[in-house]
């Protein structure tokens, strides 16, 4: 048995439709990149919860961290295999806040203004991290840091740089971009690119 035919089909395998592959890293956001400023630094959780949080750098850092192996994938098409992200798992901070059970949507914040929302069960998973580091270096403030939002089964605009909270909601509510057209879920694999309105704006991308 040739070994590059296992190699081949795991490739493709990894590679959702409509992505190419790039070595890179690029860099993509809406407006500058924050300052950081950890003295001041909060991340809260607020609406649909047993205990609203206001986990100052210290808080957040005490934390347990956790590693998470994954292919990235941005909805301008381009895919990076195998990035070893570092942090504190999701599912940490939702069990410290006790979800309620009527919450079923979140929309996550970040400074500047920047929101992105998913449904619950699209956060609470255990490759999700609020991420510290990216193949052991800390994450660069151009790539999110101090801290970003990780949610790798997802396109990438959902994974917010510089994440400052989550708001638990019981109905879905648009975010920054998908204000802008794209997808309220952002399935890579089924190519949830964009919303149904507007189709004009969907090809501007
Ligand atoms: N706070 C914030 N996070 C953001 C964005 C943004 O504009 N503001 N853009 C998103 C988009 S559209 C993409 S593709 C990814 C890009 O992350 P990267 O620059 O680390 O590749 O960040 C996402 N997170
Ligand atoms: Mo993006």
């Amino acid at each position: 048995m040739p070994d590059r035919v296992d190699v081949l089909d795991s490739s493709t395998n990894r590679l959702p439709p409509g992505q190419i592959i790039t070595t890179k890293w690029p860099v993509l956001h809406s407006g500058p990149v924050p300052p950081v400023n950890l003295a001041a630094f909060r991340f809260k959780v607020t609406g649909a919860v047993v205990r609203s949080l206001s986990l100052n750098w210290d808080e957040l850092l005490a934390l347990p961290l956790r590693e998470t192996t994954c292919d990235i994938h941005c909805v301008t098409r381009w895919s990076r295999y195998d990035n070893v992200f570092e942090g504190i798992p999701v599912r940490a901070i939702l069990e410290r806040a006790g979800v309620r059970p009527e919450a079923a949507y979140v929309l996550v914040h970040a400074e500047e203004a920047y929101t992105t929302n998913l449904p619950l069960s699209d956060l609470d998973r255990p490759a999700n991290l609020l991420a510290l580091s990216h193949n052991g270096e800390p994450l660069t403030p151009e790539h999110g840091g101090p801290v970003r939002l990780l949610v790798p089964h997802l396109y990438l605009w959902k994974s917010a740089k510089w994440v400052t909270g989550f708001e638990l909601l019981e109905d879905d509510a648009p975010g920054f971009w998908e204000r802008n057209g794209y997808h309220m879920r952002g399935d890579p694999w089924g190519e949830e690119r964009f919303g149904r309105e507007d189709p004009v704006r969907m090809r501007r991308g």
